[in-house]
């Protein structure tokens, strides 16, 4: 048995299951994006839809467009993204913040750059169970320095959502779900407990890391590592430089998805339905109808 300073503790080591490289891609417009969950190996990691490590530069960015039936959470690492949204809601996301998204029924929104030089960052697409898919739009978001973190012995967590180190998260997930943002010093050893049930996964920002096994291979910078069965994750830092990582987990809906771009449903009539709606300008999106971001407009 592994036992954890404190009263953490956990049995069954996660091993990497699968590991892919998140090759560029162009998303939006003039954006690019490393994504490695919702690319076409990795259609689905329940209830995760898309990772993106994202990189955008003005005028290149994500303009108007739509979302229902799951939630997008956006975590800053540089610079910084403008949002506004169809019913007036703005602000700016800047490094080391968090939006947490609940599109619910529908929100039609834009995110553009807001400085110079390049923005980066993270968004996850967590799906929302069936009963959760129609629910009224929500924001969370938390400042920089605002959002918890904890250093303990060369590992440093910032609690993005879920609980570490003794830590928790005050963001409230629909689906339950942890996002850890860790960095490990050389010679760092980390062990965090994950429930048994959920899916999880390591997305590797920077350095070079030793995951589920002492003796496994090191992974280094933009490698998803999906995780096996077990009860927590056991992670070192053999190497002479920092290794940054995050540490996403969820319990899994097990429910069917039929997806059209940015709208998750369960069946193609939801699908249908919603088509409708959003062409229709109904059931959730009646103020898209004369709404558009000031970016499209100037
Ligand atoms: C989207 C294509 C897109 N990853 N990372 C199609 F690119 C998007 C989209 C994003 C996005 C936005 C930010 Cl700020 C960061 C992203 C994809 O907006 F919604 C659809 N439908
Ligand atoms: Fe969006």
């Amino acid at each position: 048995m592994l036992q954890r300073k404190g009263c953490s503790f956990f049995n069954e080591p996660r091993l990497v299951a699968k590991k892919f490289l998140a090759r560029p891609q162009h998303e939006g417009v003039g954006a690019v994006v490393r994504r490695s969950i919702g690319r076409f190996e990795l259609k689905y990691f329940d209830p995760f839809l898309v990772l993106d490590e994202f990189s955008v530069t003005a005028p290149a960015g994500f303009p108007d467009h739509p979302h229902r039936g799951f939630e997008t959470v956006t975590y800053m690492l540089q610079g910084a993204i403008t949002h506004e949204d169809f019913e007036g809601h703005k602000g700016t996301i800047e490094a080391g913040d968090l939006q947490w998204m609940t599109a619910g029924r529908g929100i039609v929104h834009s995110e553009m750059p807001a400085a110079q030089g390049t923005q980066k960052g993270f968004q996850l697409w967590i799906n929302l169970a069936s009963k959760y898919k129609m629910i009224e739009p929500r924001y969370q978001e938390v400042l920089s320095k605002d959002i918890a973190e904890a250093e303990e012995d060369g590992v440093k967590v910032r609690v993005i959502a879920g609980e570490a180190l003794g830590i928790k998260s005050p963001i409230y997930t629909r689906t339950p779900t942890m996002f850890l943002d860790f960095s490990l010093k050389p010679g760092g050893h980390l062990q965090q407990p994950i429930p048994k049930p959920w899916n999880a996964f390591v997305y590797i920002l920077e350095g070079e890391g030793i995951f589920g096994n002492m003796k496994s291979q090191p992974s280094n910078s933009h490698h998803i590592l999906l995780l096996g069965h077990g009860d927590g994750l056991e992670a070192w830092n053999k190497s002479s430089k920092l290794l940054r990582f995050i540490l996403v987990g969820a319990e899994p809906l097990g429910e069917p998805l039929v997806q059209f771009g940015p709208f998750v449903m369960n069946t193609q009539e939801e699908i249908d339905q919603t088509i409708h709606d959003f062409e229709n300008f109904a059931n959730g999106f009646e103020k898209a109808r004369h709404w558009r971001s000031e970016n499209e407009i100037h």
